[in-house]
């Protein structure tokens, strides 16, 4: 394995040229007990989102997975995707993007000719396993478009890059991992610091928005994210706290 990235935060980087999903080597790894190692890849042929969508991860990208083991309730684990979000939302502005954190788990770039608002940079996808209350471990994928040229992006997503974003000039991607993972290591155990970063960040507060849940769809303002990531969301006659489900901006 060679090891291209760096990095000063304490993780060991794990670095595969191609793999089908860095979250799978990632939950290997973490069945066998590791923690606080990174997976990375330039490219995978398997990627995936949430509720088994692709994730479409062509080379150029920074397609990468953190396993960690959280003295954290269950309850609790979206603390991490705050934190997760807020750092890799930090690392991009650093580079010079202005990106926005969409809740739960987005940063896009805001556009005013795209569907929802804004074109999708990243996406964030948690997995966890647990007993008896308790969290045995937590893997943090993180997809992020850096050097992906226009012609590499799905076509059908509203998606951008760092690279197209910084009108074709490449970005570090050694450097942006380094300042993802440090600033996410100074986040995960501040839950109000991942909040005010999140808050900083956030493209979704102040929104209309419409949150569609398995069993009910909210419609309101949303207002507010509680400490542990969930979304407040103000209908007009009630406050909903949302914990997971997909969020549509409302113009
Ligand atoms: C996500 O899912 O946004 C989470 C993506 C997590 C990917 C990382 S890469 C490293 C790690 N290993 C993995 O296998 N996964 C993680 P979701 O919110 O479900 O969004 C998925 C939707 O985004 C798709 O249905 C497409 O519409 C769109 N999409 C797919 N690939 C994209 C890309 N590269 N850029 C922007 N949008 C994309």
């Amino acid at each position: 394995l060679a090891v291209e990235y760096g990095c000063e935060a304490p993780f060991e980087v794990e670095y595969h040229e191609t793999l089908p999903s860095t979250n799978d080597r990632a939950r290997d790894l973490a069945a066998d007990g590791a923690s606080d190692v990174v997976v990375l890849a330039d490219e995978q042929t398997g990627g995936r989102g949430r509720l088994d969508r692709a994730w479409s991860s062509p080379p150029g990208g920074v397609w990468l997975s953190v396993v960690c083991r959280p003295a954290l309730a269950p309850s609790r684990v979206s603390l991490l995707t705050v934190a997760a979000s807020a750092a890799a939302c930090g690392a991009v502005r650093e580079a010079g993007v202005d990106a926005r954190i969409k809740w739960p788990n987005d940063l896009l770039v805001p556009d005013p000719d795209a569907e929802r608002g804004g074109r999708k940079l990243a996406g964030l996808l948690t997995e966890m396993e647990g007993e008896a209350g308790r969290v045995s471990w937590v893997v943090l994928g993180l997809g992020l478009n850096a050097n992906v040229p226009a012609d590499a992006l799905p076509a059908d997503a509203d998606a951008t890059s760092l690279l197209v974003e910084r009108g074709g000039d490449p970005v570090d991607r050694r450097r942006l991992v380094q300042r993802f993972l440090e600033r996410f290591d100074d986040l995960r155990d501040d839950p109000d610091a991942a909040r005010d970063a999140w808050r900083d960040h956030a493209a979704t507060l102040g929104q209309r928005v419409r949150v569609t849940l398995p069993s009910e769809t909210i419609v309101g303002e949303a207002v507010d994210v509680t400490e542990v990531g969930a979304l407040v969301v103000d209908t007009g006659t009630e406050r909903r706290v949302v914990h997971a489900g997909d969020c549509e901006h409302l113009r």
